[in-house]
């Protein structure tokens, strides 16, 4: 029996929970508000980092969201979510790895201003958009005029960047230049997968709620 230890909000998690209903596996979820749990001892003794996801399958405990995405392919490898062809395995890890390492520093200060945490000057907000949208166009030159980024098929490239293609508009990054990416978005969201794990307003305003309180206690 899979389980799988996760909060609603959080992006590390959401790649998770997209490919594990991607691929119609049957889990037990353990939904965590992150209010102080995460560093209670039964739970750092499956991460002692104090960070979802986690998963447990049957006693192996996986950390970190792209070793459970790894795991996932190799355990449950039907239906398959990774690419075939040398061109497509290198596709797919360039567009995981950019979003990680370009994208996610990006847009932090487009997140921290539209999460109302906190405002950074108007440089950084621009030079924040303008470090974004080497992402977008780098997108949408490898999804070129396809379906996904591998082509027919969805993969974990679409996965990991697709689970943040639901906020670009709301990050003050519009999508009009980019009308294969807002098709692919579209294509996304017309997913169950999607659809299951896209967070409501009201979700997003107590997730908000929450982490200004939490740095109210700290003292930000
Ligand atoms: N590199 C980790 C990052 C996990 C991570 O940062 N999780 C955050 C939520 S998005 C977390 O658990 N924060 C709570 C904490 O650190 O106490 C992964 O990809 O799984």
């Amino acid at each position: 029996m899979l389980t799988f230890y996760h909060t609603p909000l959080s992006i590390n998690s959401r790649r998770v929970w997209v490919a594990l209903l991607e691929k119609n596996l049957p889990f037990e979820e353990m939904a965590m508000s992150m209010g102080g749990e995460q560093f209670q001892p039964e739970f750092l003794a499956l991460n002692p980092f104090h960070h979802i996801p986690v998963l447990v399958d049957n006693g192996f405990t996986v950390i970190e969201s792209f070793a459970i995405l790894d795991y996932l392919e190799a355990k449950y490898p039907t239906p398959s979510l990774l690419a075939t062809t040398p061109e497509g395995v290198a596709t797919m890890r360039m567009v995981e790895m950019v979003t990680v390492n370009e994208l996610v520093p990006a847009i932090n200060p487009l997140t921290k201003q539209m999460m109302g945490f906190g405002q950074d000057p108007e440089e950084a907000i621009a030079q924040a958009k303008q470090n974004a949208e080497v992402v977008l166009k780098f997108y949408a030159d490898k999804l070129s005029d396809q379906s996904f980024f591998c082509g027919d098929q969805i993969t974990l490239a679409d996965v990991v960047a697709g689970t943040f293609a639901p906020w670009f508009e709301s990050l003050g990054l519009p999508m009009d230049d980019y009308p294969t990416l807002q098709a692919w978005t579209d294509r996304l969201m017309d997913r169950p997968a999607w659809k299951t794990t896209q967070p409501t307003a009201a979700d997003l305003d107590a997730f908000r709620d929450r982490m200004k309180e939490r740095m109210a206690a700290q003292g930000q």
